[in-house]
Formats: structure tokens, C-alpha cells, sequence
């Protein structure tokens, strides 16, 4: 059994539809006894990734072993915009404060990048998912970990457009279709996105991991 290792239920939307035919079952927090936020408080999204994969791992390795999930994945994401180097990066959630709504986020955004020509507006989207075992599994010594990758390129529109997705992706113009991720069908989205890429990327290395 995989858990799904995310609070975020647009993120796990998407990445239960890009696991659909999964090998394994896959399961969501709601699995486990009532868990804290964690804090994110890594510099990378890899950093991020792997501190919430670890607690996860840790809850989930205190349940009952017939009832135990065996893996753990954890997404940490977010909008890096080449204007201002990189950011906001691993505070994407937070960029306009604690607490702060998308709405909030989006207008931020947008006001910190007004006048500033297409050319200089460009963005991508980062996903890094961190896959652990679930601890004290006696068939798996030392615990093998790995990460994920994905980025989708694009640029940061001057307002938003479409009503589909989450978080930025009404102002974020995805570069191979023109659109943002928010007049995309979600399949669209799925198939260009940093998580589902970084999802396929998990796919693969984990089933090269079950055949040694
Ligand atoms: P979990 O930590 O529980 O997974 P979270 O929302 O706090 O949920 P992150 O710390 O990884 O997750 O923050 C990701 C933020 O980046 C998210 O809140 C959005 O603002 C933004 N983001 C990430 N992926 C996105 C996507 O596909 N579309 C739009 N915005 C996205």
C-alpha cells in the first residue's frame, strides 16, 4: 500500500487520477490517526519533500503491520518566476503571508510583476516528490529513498483566465499550448505538468526498485 503524503486535496485529485492503474493500492492521509502540519521549514523543495515524506513515514510505520502502508510519497511544489530570481519558490503557498488564500497569492503576483513585458516574465513550475519506505520494515535495509522530478515551463500572465485547477494556475500560461493551466482539462493539465511528470518519473523508478 502507498500513502499519499499530501493535505492539499487538489494535489491529491491529481495525483490519484495520474496513479489510477498504479501497481499498488494507493491511500490518503485520511489513512492514518489525526497528523500535525508539518513545517516546512527547508530552503528546496527536496528539503520540503523528504521532511514531510519522513513524518508521514514515521505515523504510518506506528499502525498495526497488517494495516501498514509499506511506502510513502510526499509532493513539495511550487512557481519559481525567473523575475524575481527564483520566487517565490518553496513559499509559493505562502507568498502573500501566512494564511493567505490563492486569490491573495495570484493578485500579489500579478501586481509585483505589472508593467513588465512578456519577454521578462517567465516561469516554471517545480514539482520534487520524495518517496520513502516506511520504517522498520525488516525486508528493506538501509531504507532506500528517492526523489522525483518535473518542471513545466511558461510565463506569468497579465490576469487570469479558466476556472479548472488550483493555486496559480489561472495566471500561469503553460509554453507548449499558450493557455494557462486553468483553461486546460485536467487530463491536459496531468499529461504537461511538473507533478505529473515528476508522478511518471516516480512510476518508473519504483518499478525498477520492485524488480530487484
Ligand atoms: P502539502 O504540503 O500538504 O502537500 P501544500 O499546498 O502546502 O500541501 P506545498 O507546500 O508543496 O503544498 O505548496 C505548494 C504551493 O505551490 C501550492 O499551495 C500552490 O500555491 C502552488 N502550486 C503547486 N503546484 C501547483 C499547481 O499544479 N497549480 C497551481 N499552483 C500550484
Amino acid at each position: 500500500m502507498l500513502l499519499v503524503g499530501t493535505g492539499n486535496l487538489h494535489k491529491l485529485e491529481e495525483i490519484a487520477a495520474i496513479l489510477q492503474d498504479f501497481s499498488m493500492e494507493a491511500v490518503s492521509l485520511d489513512y492514518l490517526p489525526p497528523v500535525e502540519e508539518v513545517e516546512e521549514t527547508g530552503s528546496t523543495f527536496r528539503e520540503n519533500a523528504k521532511l514531510k515524506a519522513d513524518y508521514f513515514s514515521r505515523v504510518a510505520a506506528s499502525l498495526d503491520p497488517q494495516k501498514r502502508p509499506s511506502w510513502v510519497i510526499a509532493d513539495d511544489s511550487g512557481l519559481c518566476v525567473d523575475a524575481l530570481d527564483g520566487g517565490p519558490g518553496v513559499y509559493s503557498a505562502r507568498f502573500a503571508g501566512e494564511n493567505c488564500s490563492y486569490a491573495d497569492n495570484n493578485r500579489k503576483l500579478l501586481q509585483t510583476l505589472e508593467g513588465l513585458p512578456a519577454g521578462q516574465r517567465a516561469a516554471r513550475f517545480v514539482c520534487t516528490i520524495c518517496c520513502v519506505p516506511v520504517l522498520d520494515d525488516p525486508g528493506l535495509e538501509p531504507p532506500t529513498l528517492f526523489y522525483c522530478e518535473g518542471t513545466c515551463p511558461g510565463q506569468i500572465a497579465t490576469g487570469e483566465a479558466g476556472t479548472g485547477g488550483f493555486g496559480y494556475d489561472p495566471i500561469f500560461v503553460e509554453e507548449s499550448t499558450g493557455k494557462t493551466f486553468a483553461e486546460l482539462e485536467a487530463e491536459e493539465k496531468n499529461r504537461l505538468s511538473h507533478r505529473g511528470q515528476a508522478l511518471r518519473d516516480f512510476r518508473l523508478k519504483f518499478a525498477d526498485l520492485c524488480k530487484t
